[in-house]
């Protein structure tokens, strides 16, 4: 049995995590049995220091693309094998634009925007007692500025990084265009890949200025709420 290591249902949804999200919706595409351990503190066994991870018979694998390379290659699991090699290196790239580029929109609109910091800290932070519930979100919050800094995304104002977002939506959306799914008639990797990021965006119970601009997306935001309600009404 797969154990997956995330951190809470938030906003709506099983996790506040993209990667977290991705890995999960991955389980269920291939439908691969799993059980969740969802908790914060689950940050402090995570042998990279950052959640997902996962254990199966004794072996850990910490990381969504090693994880998914990992359930890939498992007998049977279709997700990747189906792919023809010139899906799988576009499968590649688009996730890693997501991961090392669009992620760090998301975390922007989240941590950095007044419109939106009330409800992120009221989620993350407000069953803290006092006075942790005042002081742990401001650390928190400083620390998510520094490496917004340091990666770079923090340095663009705020019209340039929406800017960000909608050429990545832009170009999400021209690649599925009226397709179900993003490669095949059928889920793949790349399509929980997506899925974990979207979804974090257009089916969070989260309204700001990035969330709006996501839900515009008609065939993106059709994409989310089709397996939404394919792989996870039955929760
Ligand atoms: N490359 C990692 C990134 C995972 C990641 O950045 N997770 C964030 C949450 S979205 C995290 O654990 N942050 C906790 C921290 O940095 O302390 C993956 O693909 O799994």
């Amino acid at each position: 049995m797969i154990t997956l290591y995330g951190f809470n249902e938030a906003f709506g949804l099983v996790d506040a995590s993209p990667f977290v999200l991705k890995v999960d919706a991955y389980l269920r595409m291939a439908g691969l049995e799993f059980e969740r351990k969802s908790a914060v503190a689950n940050l402090r066994t995570a042998p990279k220091g950052k959640l997902p991870y996962i254990i199966e018979n004794g072996q850990t694998i910490a990381d969504s693309a090693f994880i998914l390379d990992y359930l890939n290659a498992k007998p049977g699991v279709t997700m990747y094998a189906d792919l023809c090699p010139e899906q799988r290196a576009q499968s590649y790239l688009i996730a890693k634009s997501l991961d090392e580029n669009l992620y760090w929109c998301l975390l922007y609109s989240r941590w950095m925007r007044d419109q939106t910091w009330p409800l992120t800290k009221a989620t993350f932070f407000g069953s803290l007692p006092f006075p942790l519930n005042k002081l742990v979100p401001v650390v928190v919050r400083r620390g998510v500025r520094s490496a917004l800094l340091k990666q770079g995304m923090g340095r663009h104002s705020d019209t340039e990084i929406q800017q960000i977002l909608v050429n990545t939506l832009d170009s999400l959306s021209i690649l599925l265009g009226s397709k179900t799914y993003f490669m095949n008639d059928k889920p793949s990797v790349l399509d929980a890949c997506v899925f974990g990021f979207l979804a974090e965006f257009i089916l969070a119970d989260i309204d700001n200025d990035f969330n709006a601009i996501a839900r515009r997306y008609e065939n993106l935001s059709a994409f989310c709420r089709q397996i939404h309600s394919r792989f996870y009404s039955h929760d």
